[in-house]
C-alpha cells in the first residue's frame, strides 16, 4: 500500500472483546492520517456495542460509517447469541462486497471469526486484505490448523482418550484447554472456524493484537511454515493496541480507587459476556471477603448487557454490609483501561478474554486467570508462560466445577504476596510498551501496513 492518506475499510464483528481492538486500530489509523470507513452489520447484539460504536463515531466525525443488513441467525435458541451472530455475519459476508466497491480502498481489515468471502473478494478487486485474529497467536495457530485436525477420522477417539492435541511446530495443546465444540465437526463454531481458517489463507496478511516478545515461539512457528506449510500469509503482531477515547466512566469506581492504598485492590471482571452461576458468585464473594483484601468487582449474571436482578438479591444484603469498607461491587460497565492503569490495583482476576489480557500486559497488572470458555484457557497459558499471571488448573475450565471460597481466598492471598510475579508482570509491561511505542516492533508493522 502506498501514496498519501490511505483509505482503510474496517469490517466489524460482534461482541465488545472483538470490537474494542478494532476501535483501537481505527483510532491508530486515524491518528496516522488514514481515512477510515467502518462497516457494521445490523442488527447489533448488545447495547454496550451500540453505545461504544456511537460514541466512537461521534468523537470522530471524519470517519465514514456504512451499514448492511445481516442475514437472519440460525434458528438455535440454545446457542450463545454472539456465536449465532458470528455465524450470521460470516454467512452475510457477500453482502459487504458492494460496500467494498463503493470507494477506492487501500486496504481492507476484517475479523478472523467472520471473514468468509472477504479475502477472496479483496483479491479479485486487487485490494490488500488483512484478517485480524482477535485472540492469542497460540489460539490462532490451533484455529488455523483446525481443518486438518477435523479431517482426522480418529479425532472423536483422540478427544476422549488423549490428553494432548498436536499442532505442528508448537508444543502440544492440552486437550482440556480446547472447548469440545471446536472438535465436533457439526458444531456451529467448528463449521465457522473451518470456513474462516481456509478463507484467511487468501489474505495478504494476518494481524494480531499481540506482540513478538509475548509469544516468540508461536510467531516463529507460524511465520516459518511449521504450522501450515507454505500456505499461510505472514502473521503480524500489532499489539498491544493503544487505548482510544471512551465515554467517561459513569460509575464512581475511579473515585473509589483514588481512596485506596497503593497496589492494594483486587479487580475482578469476567468480561462483557461471561456470566457466573449464582453459586459461583456466592463462593467468589466468600473468597474475596475471606482474603481480607480490598476489591472492585464488576459482576455479571447475563450474557448480553446487564440483567435486572438487584445486587442484594444476587449477593445477599449481609455480604454487602460486611464488606462495604473494603469492597465495591458494580453491575455496570467500568472503564477497564483506566481501572487497570490505576495505582491502587494489585491483581486482576480475569476470565482471560484476549483484550483483557493485552490490557493487563500493557499495564503490568498480574492476572489470576480463571478461563470460562472459548480461547480463554489457551490465552491464560500464554500469559502464565510470559510471567504475567497464574492459572490454577485445579479450578477447571468454565463451569466444570464449583470453586470454593477457601480456595479462591488462598489463591488471592498467595498472588497478592508474590513479589516475583509482580516483578515479572512489570517486565511484561516494559516489553509491551516497547512493542507499541513509535519505533517498536508492533508500531512499525502498523506503519508498514499503511505504507508510511
Ligand atoms: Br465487562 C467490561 N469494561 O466493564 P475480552 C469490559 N470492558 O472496559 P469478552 C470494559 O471489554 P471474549 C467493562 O476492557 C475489554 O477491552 C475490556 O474483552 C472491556 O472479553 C473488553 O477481555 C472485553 O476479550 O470477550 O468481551 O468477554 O472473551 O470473547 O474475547
Amino acid at each position: 500500500m502506498s501514496g498519501s492518506n490511505p483509505h482503510i475499510a474496517i469490517i466489524l464483528n460482534a461482541g465488545m472483546g472483538n470490537m474494542i481492538p478494532f476501535f483501537r486500530l481505527a483510532s491508530v489509523l486515524l491518528s496516522n492520517n488514514c481515512k477510515v470507513t467502518l462497516i457494521t452489520g445490523k442488527p447489533i447484539v448488545s447495547l454496550a456495542e451500540a453505545k461504544h460504536l456511537n460514541f466512537l463515531l461521534s468523537k470522530n466525525p471524519q470517519m465514514t460509517h456504512l451499514e448492511y443488513q445481516i442475514l437472519p441467525p440460525e434458528p438455535d435458541s440454545k446457542a450463545d447469541p454472539f456465536f449465532l451472530q458470528y455465524n450470521a455475519v460470516r454467512r452475510s459476508s457477500h453482502l459487504i462486497h458492494p460496500l467494498l466497491r463503493s470507494a477506492t480502498f487501500s486496504a481492507i481489515i476484517c475479523s478472523f471469526l467472520t471473514c468468509g468471502t472477504i479475502p477472496r473478494f479483496a483479491a479479485e478487486i486487487g485490494v490488500p486484505c488483512y484478517v485480524f485474529g482477535g485472540s492469542s497467536a497460540k489460539f490462532f495457530s490451533f484455529m488455523i490448523h483446525l481443518p486438518a485436525i477435523l479431517k482426522d477420522p480418529e479425532i472423536g477417539d483422540k478427544k476422549k482418550n488423549s490428553s494432548f492435541l498436536e499442532v505442528p511446530g508448537l508444543e502440544p495443546f492440552d486437550m482440556s484447554s480446547i472447548p469440545g465444540a471446536f472438535l465436533n465437526p457439526k458444531h456451529l463454531m467448528a463449521v465457522d472456524a473451518m470456513v474462516n481458517a481456509k478463507a484467511c489463507l487468501e489474505a495478504t496478511g494476518i494481524i494480531t493484537n499481540s506482540f513478538e516478545w509475548l509469544e516468540p515461539e508461536t510467531f516463529s512457528a507460524l511465520n516459518s511454515g511449521r504450522v501450515l506449510c507454505g500456505t499461510l500469509p505472514p502473521v503480524l503482531p500489532i499489539g498491544p493496541l493503544e487505548c482510544y477515547e471512551v465515554e467517561e466512566d459513569q460509575t464512581d469506581c475511579l473515585a473509589w480507587l483514588d481512596n485506596q492504598p497503593h497496589e492494594s485492590v483486587v479487580y475482578v471482571n469476567f468480561g462483557s459476556r461471561t456470566p457466573m452461576s449464582s453459586d459461583q458468585i456466592r463462593e467468589m464473594g466468600k473468597g474475596l471477603e475471606w482474603s481480607g483484601s480490598r476489591f472492585l468487582w464488576v459482576l455479571k449474571t447475563t450474557i448480553i448487557d446487564k440483567d435486572e436482578a438487584r445486587q442484594e438479591e444476587v449477593l445477599g444484603l449481609s455480604f454487602l454490609d460486611r464488606t462495604k469498607e473494603k469492597g465495591l461491587v458494580l453491575r455496570k460497565w467500568v472503564n477497564q483501561q483506566e481501572v487497570l492503569s490505576h495505582p491502587s490495583i494489585r491483581l486482576f482476576v480475569s476470565h482471560c478474554g484476549w483484550s483483557s489480557l493485552t490490557e493487563a500486559a500493557h499495564r503490568g497488572v498480574p492476572v489470576l486467570g480463571w478461563p470460562q470458555l472459548g480461547d480463554q484457557r489457551v490465552n491464560a497459558e500464554v500469559v502464565e508462560k510470559a510471567g504475567l499471571g497464574k492459572l490454577p488448573r485445579s479450578w477447571g475450565f468454565g463451569l466444570e466445577r464449583l470453586v470454593e471460597g477457601e480456595e479462591i481466598a488462598a489463591k488471592i492471598l498467595e498472588m497478592m504476596g508474590d513479589g516475583n510475579l509482580r516483578s515479572s508482570a512489570k517486565k511484561v509491561k516494559e516489553e509491551a510498551m516497547k512493542a507499541a511505542e513509535p519505533g517498536g516492533s508492533s508500531h512499525c508493522t502498523i506503519m508498514k501496513i499503511i505504507g508510511s
